[in-house]
């Protein structure tokens, strides 16, 4: 009986070590990969110096991480945090600063 208890004690340590396992691996993922891209359709570009203007306004926007605006294509990819901005606070950043901008299609 004794024996019994042990081993039953022992079955379900492991499977709680399993359970732990599999929750734990998703979660380290997660950390890692916390911040979010967006791609931004930018209007009103008329000249390459506008991007520093916009990669400003954009990094001026609290949980950005990274800006590349690229004037041939007239887009801004945009890292950030998502807990902490989101992609409307960003079209709101780059409209503020005089460029109207959309999320690229394929971003959704
Ligand atoms: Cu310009």
């Amino acid at each position: 009986m004794k024996n019994l208890l042990k081993l039953s004690l022992f079955t379900t340590c492991l499977l709680l070590q399993a359970a732990h396992a599999e929750t734990a691996v998703p979660v380290a993922m997660q950390k890692q990969s916390n911040s979010q891209s967006v791609t931004l359709v930018l209007q009103n570009m008329t000249c390459s110096m506008c991007k520093f203007t916009i990669k400003k306004a954009l990094l001026g926007v609290e949980g950005v991480e990274a800006a590349n605006v690229d004037y041939d294509t007239k887009t801004a990819k945009v890292t950030f945090d998502p807990q902490k901005t989101s992609s409307a606070a960003l079209i709101k950043a780059t409209t503020d600063a005089g460029y109207p901008a959309s999320v690229y299609p394929t971003n959704k």
